[in-house]
């Protein structure tokens, strides 16, 4: 066991003091949790460490995030002098100057045409943001009547209120009252009946982005502000986008005036083989959230790219007032900056944000070799992404997924499911050889799972 994952918590590790904890644990079954608990105390390239000493792989990149490795030196250096030379600056009114390098950084390998940055401190506020900014575009430019946001069926966007309201996952939604008035939502584009075993983009479907103009003819493409899609939705369990369907979604919106913002927050930063998703598929929207990767998960940050016409839609008024009237208390964090400026560096020198386009026929051979196994009913994958979709158990939906995660983890796995689909996305530095590891061993649990 290296040094960072000597456990000062073995004792918890029991579950012996856990069953009352305070920690109301978020997304989780605290309860069945806390009765067996699953405690990582280190961490190393593409392993956990467990406080019984046992080193799991990470096939899900920590939560969809940790791109380069877990605990890379160049990454923990940055940050940790940081903290001893600035702590904190307040970003309103007052800067620090790696917000200004940072964000300069980052445009030069976004979308041409996408040329500023807003920072927040997670994908949920870079989503709030970015629905804020698409509203206050449209009223700064006199188009105030466009007020509607539409999102899809299975779109995940965080939680905070705007990005419930636009969401499209109906157990995230349903106890939480009428979130955000105006918002509407195209349908999701999973189809397994034409599309199973799909390798890449279906082939069907494109024409599912007709729903924009559905919605249009009834509410009239006047008040609506934005259409926000993840271009590859993969928290509801990896839906990748027909071919020429995003496409389409572009067009319509262009044609409308309506702005298209991609909910990059997985698919930056590499996942798809190219510095953003966006750029893998060719198409190039208005704005793009962004957070996870973006300091490869060591300190929160979210940020929002926008195009030129949409920060200058601001700076139209007198020079002596605010022209956004929004951001946080810790937009821009020094200790932020500095994570993500060393983590642009280690994407850089070691090529991760076009390694997943080198590894993808590996990985796509190997997701699509579990083909058969008892109750697969979908492998589908796209650049370092695989989800394999199983069959629900008599139990009910998700038991049968939530029996994988468990035993995945008893076997030295950490996989991801969402209901009964198993997405994995390890880190872009995992090597051949741990991509069979991690597939031997979801083939090993597919085979036993009741
Ligand atoms: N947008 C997208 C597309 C996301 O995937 C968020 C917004 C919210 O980001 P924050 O940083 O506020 O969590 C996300 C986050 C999963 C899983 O298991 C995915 C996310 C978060 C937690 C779990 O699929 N995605
Ligand atoms: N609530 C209160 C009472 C506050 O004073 C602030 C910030 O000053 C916030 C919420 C927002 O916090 P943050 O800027 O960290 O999002």
């Amino acid at each position: 066991m290296n040094e960072r994952a000597r456990p000062e918590t073995v004792g918890a590790s029991t579950g012996a003091s856990l069953e009352n904890s305070a920690f109301f644990m978020p997304f989780s079954m605290n309860r069945h949790f806390k009765k067996a608990p699953r405690l990582l105390t280190g961490a190393e390239g593409v392993y956990y460490h467990t406080a019984d000493g046992r080193k799991i792989i990470d096939g899900t990149s920590g939560l969809w995030c940790v791109n380069a490795g877990h605990c890379r030196p160049k990454i923990v250096a940055a940050i940790q002098k940081q903290a001893a030379k600035l702590d904190f600056t307040p970003p309103f009114q007052l800067g620090n100057p790696m917000a200004f390098e940072f964000a300069d950084r980052l445009v030069k390998i976004a979308p041409k045409g996408l040329t500023r940055v807003f920072f927040a401190n997670s994908g949920s506020e870079s989503v709030d943001t970015a629905l804020k900014l698409a509203l206050g575009y449209h009223r700064m430019r006199g188009e105030g009547h466009r007020v509607r946001l539409i999102g899809r069926e299975r779109g995940y966007h965080g939680v905070n209120f705007g990005g419930t309201a636009v969401g499209g996952i109906v157990g995230n939604r349903k106890i939480f009252g009428a979130l955000v008035a105006g918002v509407d939502h195209i349908r999701h584009t999973h189809d397994l009946e034409r599309n199973a075993f799909s390798r890449g983009q279906p082939k069907h479907g494109a024409e599912l982005a007709d729903d924009v103009e559905r919605l249009c003819a009834l509410h009239d493409p006047s008040t609506i502000a934005a259409v926000i899609v993840e271009p590859v939705a993969c928290s509801a369990g990896v839906l990748v986008p027909p071919v020429g369907y995003l496409e389409r979604l572009r067009e319509i919106c262009t044609r409308h005036g309506i702005l298209l913002i991609f909910d990059e927050v997985i698919t930056a930063f590499g996942r798809l083989g190219k510095p953003f998703g966006s750029q893998h598929f060719g198409v190039t929207p208005d704005l793009i959230t962004c957070a996870k990767g973006i300091t490869n998960a060591a300190v929160p940050m979210g940020a929002v790219l926008m195009k030129e016409e949409i920060y200058q839609a601001f700076m139209g008024g007198p020079e002596k007032a605010i022209e956004m009237p929004h951001g946080y208390t810790y937009s821009a964090h020094p200790l932020a900056c500095a994570a993500g400026l060393a983590t642009l560096e280690v994407y850089e020198e070691e090529g991760l944000l076009t390694r997943a386009a080198e590894l993808w026929p590996y990985w796509e051979e190997q997701a699509h070799s579990l083909k058969g196994l008892p109750n697969v009913i979908d492998i589908r994958n796209i650049g370092l992404i695989a989800a394999i979709e199983l069959a629900p158990s008599a139990e009910g939906p998700g038991r049968r997924g939530l029996e994988a995660h468990v035993r995945a983890f008893e076997k030295d796995a950490y996989i991801r499911v969402s209901g009964d689909i198993i997405a994995l996305a390890p880190p872009l530095i995992i090597q051949k050889p741990e991509i069979d590891r991690l597939f031997a061993t979801v083939r090993d649990v597919l085979k036993t799972l009741p």
